[in-house]
């Protein structure tokens, strides 16, 4: 380090020379550094300056009890100490992992029971697709491959995973999907809904799926995949009657539905799970995230009987991971759905935060110049940018209404993250009323500050 640089210089230089950042470009880099965080506390989290920060995306959508809770800190301790690591594979289990599904099975809807393991969404959508394909093919259906999923959906960054999500510069990284992948229509009506009301916007959005399962044949199709509410693609929550119409296609011509709830899942949405909020049935269930808080890596697939059933006839199953349930991973897990549980989460945001969020965001949010709609649900939120509340319009890109409202905002000591043009919000769901207040009002400073560079009165 050189004499006068800060220790965040001498950090900034080291991360120059050595790290690939994910989803950030280079130049950014290059010519500002990273931002360095460098610990947490409750919705808090300081930088490498010591600089305190209101953290409104949870991390990545997934730190939902909060940074710092020692009970799941307790519980990585403990388990280190007793058992660092053991495999599933080959006939073995330890007791974290399978208390871990016992108790993930009474909170999964009735049916969705048995559970694959992974370290992350991504390596969990990876186990989807290929069981659910070798679930068909031990039906006597081996045809049934292509998997159907929604163009903004996201699904996770392997190359399978990518290619089931509909992220278009993730697509153009590769030239070319894996083949049976496509894509549907995202049921997002302020930016795709024209003239059409929420309901007619609802069944045309349902109806793309049934047309592309008409025109590929069903009995090429294998599922359908979708975010209860799309998280990555800007907080896109479908018309009320869109999942409705969804799982009665999937029904009609025998396509599984697979629900991913790496997002949505454990209280987000106020609900255990975001299909609560829908009162659909999918036949197989992604989670991540929330499912550990983030605290260490943990993914989790329920598949339903009928699955599982067919899947145990059909001999040694070649699929698993080194650390699929890693006891570590699950001991965490378990702690984190205790706090959840005791400290009644899921409840808090349905009923006190989510809503105190939503009427702060309507209050005080809504009528600001730039914003066009507010959505989503429980703690899971989007604050639409647009250039002109009655048509819609959205701003050039080239403008940068959303980077530089995400840019504000960070200056002003908030993290949200800007999709699209649309500003997201996801906290972690012990985030107090007193604190939703500190959020709004740098967010609405931001905003402002936005309005004033894009000279909006
Ligand atoms: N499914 C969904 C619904 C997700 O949101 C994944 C799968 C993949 O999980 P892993 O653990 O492999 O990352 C995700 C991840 C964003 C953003 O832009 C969101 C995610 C990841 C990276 C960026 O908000 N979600």
């Amino acid at each position: 380090m050189g004499k006068d640089a800060t220790r965040t210089d001498h950090w900034r230089e080291l991360d120059r020379a050595h790290h690939i950042h994910s989803f950030t470009d280079p130049k950014v880099i290059l010519d500002q550094g990273a931002r360095i965080i460098a610990r947490g506390d409750g919705v808090y989290v300081w930088d490498s300056d010591d600089r305190k920060i209101l953290d409104g995306m949870a991390g990545l959508w997934c730190v939902n009890v909060g940074y710092g809770r020692k009970e799941l800190i307790n519980a990585a301790s403990r388990q280190l100490d007793t058992l660092a690591y053991y495999n599933n594979h080959f006939q073995s289990a330890t007791p974290a992992q399978i208390e871990l599904g016992e108790k993930l099975a009474t909170l999964t809807p009735a049916g969705l029971d048995h559970f694959a393991f992974a370290n992350s969404g991504s390596e969990a959508n990876d186990t989807v697709i290929r069981l659910v394909r070798r679930y068909w093919a031990l039906k006597g259906a081996p045809t049934k491959r292509v998997i159907i999923g929604r163009r903004l959906g996201y699904h996770g960054s392997t190359l399978a995973a990518s290619s089931m999500g509909g992220m278009a510069p993730m697509h153009a990284m590769d030239h070319e999907l894996l083949p049976d992948f496509v894509h549907v229509d995202c049921p997002h009506w302020y930016t795709e809904g024209g003239a059409l009301d929420l309901e007619a916007f609802g069944l045309k959005a349902a109806q793309s799926l049934e047309d592309k399962i008409l025109e590929l044949g069903a009995d090429k199709v294998a599922a359908f995949i979708g975010e209860p509410i799309q998280g990555a693609g800007g907080v896109i929550e479908p018309p009320p009657n869109y999942w409705h119409a969804i799982e009665r296609i999937c029904r009609k011509h025998d396509v599984l539905l697979i629900a991913d709830e790496v997002i949505c899942g454990f209280g987000r949405t106020g609900e255990w799970f975001g299909t609560n909020l829908y009162q659909i049935n999918p036949d197989v269930m992604v989670m991540a995230k929330g499912l550990s808080s983030g605290y260490v890596p943990i993914a989790a697939v329920a598949f339903n009987r009928e699955i599982f059933g067919t899947i145990a006839k059909g001999g040694t199953l070649p699929h698993g991971y080194t650390y699929s349930g890693h006891p570590v991973s699950c001991a965490v897990a378990l702690a984190n759905l205790g706090v959840i549980e005791r400290e009644s989460l899921v409840d808090r945001v349905r009923e006190d935060v989510g809503p105190y969020l939503h009427a702060c965001l309507n209050q005080t949010v809504a009528a600001h110049p730039l914003v066009g709609e507010i959505r989503g649900v429980g703690l899971m939120r989007g604050v639409q940018i647009t250039a002109e509340k009655s048509s819609r319009a959205l701003f050039p890109a080239e403008r940068e209404a959303s980077i530089r409202c995400r840019e504000h905002a960070y200056a002003g000591g908030l993290i949200v993250r800007a999709i699209g043009q649309a500003m997201v919000l996801s906290p972690a769901l012990t985030i107090t009323r007193q604190e939703i207040n500190e959020l709004v009002s740098k967010l609405v400073a931001a905003l402002d500050a936005t309005a004033a560079d894009l000279g909006v009165a």
